[in-house]
C-alpha cells in the first residue's frame, strides 16, 4: 500500500491494525501482526504497570517493527499504564472505552502518537482538537464494549467531521470489508475478531473454536443497563445475564458481579459456557485459522483486486 497516509505516519507496510483485545492481545500476537507489516497492539487492560512493561519488553524482543499499546480507559490500572507507555517510549497508543482527555497532555509530551477509538462524531471532533493523530471509528458490529451506531453509518460521518485520518473498525474481516471501508473514506482498518483466530493468538482453544463455528446471528449485546454494553457470543452466561437484566429485582451490583472476570474466564480458562466470549458480528465469516501474515496479505490483496475492478 504505497502512499497510504496511515502507513506513512506510523511506518508500517499495510494499513491494518489489530484490535487491542483485553486478555487476548499479548506481546506475541502484537509482534506477529507487526512482523507481518500491520500494526500490532498490546492490550494494557490485562495488566498492571509492571506486567505491561514485561509485555512491552517481550514485544521489543520479538519485533523491530512499530507496535503500539491499547489503553482501555475504564481499566483500574490506567494511570500506571499511561506512565509505563511514556517511560518505555512507545510510539503509538490507541485508546478505547471512554474519553482520553485527562491523558492527552502527558502522552503528547512523551511524543506518543495517540489514536482514539470513537463511537460518535462528537468524540471524534473533541479528540482531534486535543491533538489525536487519527481516530478509529468503531461501529457496533464490533466485539466487546460497543457504541450504538453501525460502521456503515459512523465512518462517513466521522470522515466528514474531522481532518485527521480515520481508521474503520467493526464488522470487517476480509478484503470486501476493507474495500468498503475505503469507499466510506477510511484510510485503514482495524480488526479484532479476525485476529482472534490467528495461529499466533494465544486465546484459549475453546474460545477460538467457538468463534470459528459462529454464524451470523450468534452474538448479542448485554449490559446496556449498566452503561457499558458488551457484544459477545451467545451462551449460558449471556442468557442468564439477559434474564437478570430484564428483571426489576436485579440490582446493578449483581449484574456487575456477573460480568466481572467473565472475559478472563473464557479467554484464559476456556470456560466458554459461563465466561464472556467477546466477539464481533462478523464471526460468521471467520472460518479458518491463519497466520497473521496470511490474514493481512490476503485481505490487502483482495481489497486491491476489488477496488481495481471497480474502476
Ligand atoms: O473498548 C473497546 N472494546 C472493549 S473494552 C473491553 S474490556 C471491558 N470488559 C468488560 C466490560 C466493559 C469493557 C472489551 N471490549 N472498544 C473501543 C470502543 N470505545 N468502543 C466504543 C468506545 C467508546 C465508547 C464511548 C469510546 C468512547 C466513548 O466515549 C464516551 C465518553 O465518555 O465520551
Amino acid at each position: 500500500m504505497s502512499n497510504n497516509v496511515i502507513c506513512e505516519m506510523l511506518g508500517i507496510r499495510y494499513p491494518v491494525f489489530q484490535g487491542g483485545m483485553a486478555w487476548i492481545a499479548d506481546a506475541e500476537l502484537a509482534a506477529a501482526v507487526s512482523n507481518a507489516g500491520g500494526l500490532g497492539l498490546i492490550a494494557a487492560m490485562n495488566s498492571n504497570g509492571e506486567q505491561l512493561r514485561e509485555q512491552i519488553k517481550k514485544a521489543k524482543e520479538l519485533t523491530d517493527k512499530p507496535f503500539g499499546v491499547n489503553l482501555m480507559l475504564m481499566s483500574p490500572y490506567i494511570e500506571e499504564a499511561v506512565q509505563v507507555v511514556c517511560e518505555e517510549k512507545i510510539a503509538i497508543v490507541t485508546t478505547g472505552a471512554g474519553n482520553p482527555a485527562r491523558f492527552m497532555e502527558q502522552l503528547k509530551q512523551a511524543n506518543v502518537k495517540v489514536i482514539c477509538v470513537v463511537a460518535s462524531v462528537a468524540l471524534a471532533i473533541m479528540v482531534e482538537r486535543m491533538g489525536a493523530s487519527a481516530v478509529i471509528a468503531e461501529g457496533c458490529e464490533s466485539g466487546g464494549h460497543v457504541g450504538d451506531t453501525t460502521t456503515m453509518a459512523l465512518v462517513p460521518q466521522v470522515v466528514d467531521a474531522v481532518k485527521i485520518p480515520v481508521i474503520a473498525a467493526g464488522g470487517i474481516a476480509d478484503g470486501r470489508g476493507m474495500a468498503a471501508a475505503y469507499m466510506l473514506g477510511a484510510k485503514a482498518v482495524q480488526m479484532g475478531t479476525r485476529f482472534l483466530t490467528a495461529k499466533e493468538c494465544n486465546v484459549h482453544e475453546n474460545y477460538k473454536k467457538k468463534v470459528l463455528a459462529a454464524k451470523d446471528r450468534d452474538t448479542i449485546v448485554t449490559g446496556k443497563s449498566l452503561g457499558h454494553p458488551v457484544r459477545a457470543l451467545k451462551n449460558r452466561m449471556t442468557r442468564e445475564f439477559q434474564e437478570k437484566e430484564a428483571s426489576p429485582l436485579t440490582t446493578p451490583e449483581e449484574l456487575e458481579k456477573m460480568g466481572a472476570g467473565a472475559l478472563r474466564k473464557a479467554a484464559i480458562e476456556g470456560d466458554v459456557k459461563y465466561g464472556s466470549c467477546m466477539c464481533g458480528q462478523i464471526a460468521g465469516l471467520v472460518n479458518s485459522e491463519n497466520t497473521c501474515k496470511e490474514i493481512i496479505e490476503g485481505i490487502c490483496r483482495d481489497a486491491e483486486k476489488i477496488m481495481t475492478s471497480c474502476g
